[in-house]
């Protein structure tokens, strides 16, 4: 996976870059810092960053960005020797399109030193702090989405104040000192896939700091903004692979690529502390008075079925969601439970055709050169059950509807946790509920329904009522029997 042979991507060799890459297009070396985003992966690199990159060639600005690894140093290790460059490489059948990106200006590792992350989100020049960190980097009970004050890193930080380890600490932390010195707040984007996302992380930010007391949350709650937003691009963890085709596309060796497709999509609340933001509407971002029905059109007709190829696929032997998508029993599934129980429930945003939009997806899942692991997805299924699936189970019971297909999801991802495959493998469950699964496992025993009963017992991911439901628990048991007795492949014929 190295190319010894080639130069390495920097803004020494950047001359030297092939023809026909794109490249920044602004003057980098005196682009300031204004956005800090907490949570440096691969989606952000090929998103935020994407749009950023076309907004400061259209109109220039302190637009750079400050990128912060939560936990680990590896990004901040592929990038600084590349002085924060990276390549973007777009994916169909029909080709590829290579970019390089220079809008991170300055690389943190949070765990290394915290108090510089509080810093440089307390400086004057920081507008925006903008998140990707997962679900699960909220510390969040994704049921209620309330704050978790029993998580390990909130008991910490409350502790801890000026050393914090979590999102939500910082952003607090980060928050007094700009009070105390008299600046304007920062607006808070929260780019991750929550329901009502800046909304979310607004209550999260409020109970955190109601918590230490003090005037602060007022403050905050008066002069704070937390735009929501919905974002979208296939952005697959970037393999071996990836760097290869990133490397002879442009002819220089990149250790921190990102592999896409060609779709983006953000839409963004326009609630930014004294509109101060990139000109992202000049290039695509589209900013609307209400994301909602956006939100929910894209978490429950794509990340819905995205989980639901993720568990079934995986279950199947599928190891991503194109080979899932091209197995027809599993293609044809997908298509009913969007048809049949999603966008019937779905209320379609201003101007679009929810059809038209689902049979966008299946082509976009088709896409043969993005590889996105099934077991990728799979991840932490507990924070993401309830807003891609669990809420339209709970529209179509309140309306009296079948949920057949949805509670085969439901199923499926019991039998997934359950960590043994259809080939008796084990497999790899990541979960930050993982002990608590475990042990409702392994206290109901080898009895289906009892396992189904415990699983679907956990308040934190399916509130109160779902496991009070007859007819919710009736339907995931049946869907879970069926997946028993002949494998994932004919539970979905069913
Ligand atoms: C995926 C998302 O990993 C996952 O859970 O469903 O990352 C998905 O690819 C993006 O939301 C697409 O915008």
């Amino acid at each position: 996976m190295t190319q010894p042979a080639l130069p390495r991507l920097s803004t020494a060799t950047i001359g030297q870059v092939r023809a026909g890459v794109l490249l920044p297009s602004y003057c980098r070396a005196s682009l300031a810092p204004g956005i800090v985003h907490l949570g440096l992966g691969a989606f952000v690199r090929a998103h935020l960053a994407d749009y950023t990159e076309d907004a400061l060639a259209r109109v220039p600005g302190a637009w750079g960005i400050t990128g912060v690894s939560l936990q680990r140093p590896d990004q901040r290790d592929r990038l600084a020797p590349q002085n924060g460059l990276y390549t973007a490489l777009q994916r169909d059948g029909d080709g590829v399109r290579a970019r390089i990106i220079g809008g991170v200006r300055r690389l943190l590792v949070a765990p290394e030193n915290p108090a510089r992350v509080v810093e440089a989100m307390a400086d004057p020049g920081c507008r925006i702090v903008s998140l990707t960190v997962t679900e699960k980097g909220y510390c969040h009970d994704p049921a209620t989405g309330r704050l978790n004050a029993e998580h390990p890193d909130i008991r910490h930080d409350l502790e801890h104040p000026a050393a914090p380890r979590s999102a939500v600490g910082m952003m607090v932390a980060a928050l007094g000192r700009r009070r105390a010195a008299g600046l304007a707040p920062f607006t808070v984007l929260c780019c991750d896939n929550l329901p009502h996302n800046g909304a979310l992380v607004a209550g999260l930010v409020a109970d955190f700091a109601a918590l230490q007391g003090g005037p602060l949350a007022a403050w905050i709650a008066r002069n704070g903004a937390f735009p929501a937003t919905m974002v979208d691009r296939i952005v697959p963890a970037t393999t071996p692979a990836d760097l290869d085709a990133a490397a002879a596309a442009t002819g220089l060796w990149d250790a921190a690529a990102v592999t896409h497709e060609p779709f983006r999509q953000w839409i963004i609340e326009d609630r930014f502390v004294d509109g101060a933001r990139p000109a992202w509407h000049e290039v695509g971002a589209q900013l609307v008075g209400d994301v909602t029905p956006f939100e929910h059109m894209k978490l429950r007709l794509l990340n819905g079925a995205h989980s639901a190829l993720a568990y079934l696929g995986y279950l199947a032997g599928h190891e991503t969601i194109v080979d899932a998508v091209g197995d027809a029993a599993l293609r044809d599934f997908v298509r009913g439970l969007w048809c049949e129980e999603i966008i019937p429930v779905v209320p379609a945003p201003p101007g679009t055709d929810l059809a038209g939009y689902a049979d966008a997806l299946l082509a976009r899942f088709s896409n043969p050169a993005i590889r996105h692991r099934t077991w990728q997805i799979a991840m932490d299924g507990s924070q993401k059950l309830p807003q891609r699936v669990l809420a339209t189970i709970r529209e179509r019971l309140a309306r009296g509807l079948p949920i057949r297909r949805l509670a085969l999801v439901v199923a499926a991802w019991v039998r997934y946790v359950g960590g043994v495959d259809e080939a008796g493998q084990a497999i790899d469950v990541r979960d930050p509920l993982a002990g608590v699964l475990r042990a409702a496992l392994d206290a109901a025993g080898d009895d289906a329904a009892a396992r189904v009963a415990a699983v679907i017992g956990i308040e934190a991911v399916f509130g109160q009522d779902l496991p009070r439901d007859a007819g919710f628990r009736a339907a995931v048991t049946n869907a879970y029997w069926a997946l028993l007795a002949g494998g994932a492949r004919a539970a979905v014929a069913g």
